[in-house]
């Protein structure tokens, strides 16, 4: 018999990593649709909410390729923080954040709470997240969660020159823990992604990483596909499923901020997750990117608590 876990919720509503405004609301838009389907899953669970910088976005860009970076360092080790400390309680930590940005502080606590652990990623998004300060086109800092806990800086392919400062700033975001790189690229696996900058597709290409797409999920099918996923992972002791909700099809909700044609539906993405979270070795999960002031009808929120609420129950074994 399986052992019951118990999750923690993790509210983060930072949104300083996103270029677009409004993915701060977005854990309050979970709660908002549990509420309308009666649902006392916020009442019954214990949440915590890290506070967020958000102040920040009244302030002036310092760093036009790496923004607000500051603010996202604070992130790093306040999420980090409480991952960390509720992986150390034997909980299973469940972060609804603001942007992507959010989840490098996840994958930094759970390299701190498990430092001699292998840590493996599936990173369900349509975007690759591997930008480094030195590539951005954009400078919003919820393109580059995973170069920096991968440690990279993609100098090859450099276009942007950073100041003194910012390099410094970078620097710091990478050893936040004190622990550089967390996570090694053959550790990485994308799921639906399908939108990346040329600079980005270099690394992509230069680190084979693994990429189950739209359609080879639909050909194959998703218990296979997270089966094979693991396989794939199969050296690492301790797995991190980051969910962004643009992995879904745009026809789902326009509730997020980056979204891309060619997605899974809200069932793929609830199977993906329910088969993968079976996995004991599946240690934290994310949910990641809901903007409700971009959606109607809450549509976003609403789908992604019924794969909340759907993934909570069978990891508690209820
Ligand atoms: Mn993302």
């Amino acid at each position: 018999m399986k052992k019951t876990r118990q999750i923690r919720i993790i509210e983060v509503k930072s949104e300083v990593g996103a270029g677009t405004r409004g993915a701060s609301l977005g854990v309050d838009a979970v709660k908002i649709a549990a509420l309308d389907f009666r649902s006392t899953f916020f009442r019954t669970r214990r949440s915590i909410n890290i506070p967020d910088d958000n102040a920040a976005l009244y302030g002036v860009v310092e760093s036009r390729y790496a923004k607000r970076i500051r603010s996202v360092i604070k992130m790093y080790e306040r999420i980090g923080a409480a991952v960390r400390d509720s992986l150390k309680d034997g909980k299973f930590p469940i972060i609804i954040s603001g942007d992507h940005s959010n989840a490098g502080g996840t994958i930094s606590g759970i390299k701190m709470a498990y430092p001699d652990s292998r840590m493996g990623a599936i990173w369900i998004d349509a975007h690759a997240d591997m930008h480094s300060p030195y590539t951005s086109p954009s400078g919003n800092m919820h393109g580059m969660p995973l170069a920096s806990v991968l440690g990279e800086d993609n100098i090859e392919n450099k276009v942007n020159d950073l100041d003194y400062e910012t390099i410094e700033l970078w620097e710091r975001l990478k050893n936040v823990g004190d622990i550089s790189p967390k996570l090694d690229y053959r550790d990485l696996l994308f799921m639906t992604m399908r939108d990346f900058e040329e600079q980005e597709g270099y690394l992509l290409k230069k680190n084979k990483v693994k990429n189950f797409t739209t359609s080879e999920i639909r050909k194959t099918g998703v218990t296979k596909v997270c089966r094979e996923a693991m396989k794939y992972l199969a050296p690492c002791d301790k797995v991190y499923v980051s969910f962004d909700v643009d992995s879904m099809d745009p026809t789902i909700s326009r509730g997020t901020g980056t979204p891309v044609k060619g997605g899974i539906n809200e069932r793929e993405a609830a199977d993906i997750i329910l088969e993968l979270v079976q996995n004991e070795r599946v240690c934290a999960l994310e949910f990641t990117e809901i903007n409700p002031t971009l959606d109607s009808e809450n549509v976003m929120a609403e789908t992604v608590f019924e794969i909340l609420s759907k993934v909570a129950r069978q990891i508690e074994q209820i």
